[in-house]
């Protein structure tokens, strides 16, 4: 781990860096998920490293569509797995979806070690790759999944996902919601929700909203999901990084991050 003192300004993007070395010498990360994870980190930089106003509300409809949904399904990668494994099991336990491993650079030794993690980190039961149960429209590893699980899902929580699967789920008529920095890539823009923010910032503020509309009405959900606009979400992510910065001017949601 480092010794960088907490003082030190940009302290928590080193943090999250040491998670995810620690997730590729655990077994658990892939190699190329430092890769995307540098990818991230441009963009976290671009956006401030603080969470905005668009990933709030993209937040808030993931936390209705989540409570409402009949199969709701988390998936979990191995970026995933090293950055935010406690978040995601007590997101399962909150909206009663089961977490599902699914990895796009096979290796079934990593899939074992995701699910060893989480297990560590609290979970009951995880659900598997299979051959017996595979995906339409797509050819990558993703393709192999759950019977039980994404294959009959309604929702899927994709955090940190590749374009290709995105595009499948979707075609499949499933709803998709996913976490990426990058408010330009394909999964960015073919999910249904798209919170644009670091999922080392975003599950903490999903908890929040879970836990806020615990006692909502299936009418209020509904209405909560509905009236989501992610095209909308996009383009205020993208001006954000432009520098016509919507929160600047309407006031910030949270501001925890290293900073520039
Ligand atoms: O464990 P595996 O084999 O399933 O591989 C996982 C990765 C993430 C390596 C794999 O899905 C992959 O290659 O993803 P991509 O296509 O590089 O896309 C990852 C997206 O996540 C990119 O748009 C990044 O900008 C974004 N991203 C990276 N780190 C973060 C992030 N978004 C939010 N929070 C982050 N910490």
């Amino acid at each position: 781990m480092t010794d960088v003192p907490e003082s030190h300004p940009r302290y928590l993007s080193l943090r999250t860096r040491d998670a995810i070395v620690a997730g590729v010498e655990a077994g658990v990360t892939s190699v190329h998920g430092l890769i995307a994870h540098g990818r991230g980190e441009a963009f976290d930089y671009l956006l401030g490293e603080r969470t905005h106003t668009f990933a709030k509300t993209a937040a808030r409809a993931t936390a209705a569509m989540l409570l409402a949904a009949r199969r709701p399904v988390l998936s979990i990668n191995g970026n995933v797995a090293a950055l935010v494994a406690e978040e995601m099991v007590r997101l399962s336990t909150s909206v009663e979806a089961p977490l599902e491993v699914n990895i796009f650079h096979a290796s079934g030794d990593r899939e074992r070690a995701i699910e060893r993690h989480l297990r560590d980190s609290g979970a009951g039961e995880v659900l598997m790759p299979t051959a017996a149960a595979q995906l339409d429209y797509i050819d990558s590893n993703r393709r192999f999944v759950h019977p039980d699980g994404i294959h009959v899902a309604d929702v899927v929580f994709v955090p940190l996902e590749d374009g290709d699967r995105c595009q499948a789920l979707r075609k499949m008529g499933k709803e998709v919601i996913t976490v990426d920095l990058n408010p330009l890539s394909r999964t960015a823009e073919t999910a249904s929700i798209t919170i644009v923010d670091n999922v080392v910032r975003a599950l903490p503020l999903l908890l929040a909203e879970v836990a806020d509309l615990r006692t909502a009405d299936a009418r209020e959900l509904q209405g909560l999901s509905a009236g989501y606009d992610n095209a909308a979400v996009l383009a205020e992510a993208v001006a954000a990084i432009r520098g016509g910065d919507t929160d600047v001017k309407s006031g910030s949601v949270e501001t925890e991050g290293g900073g520039a």
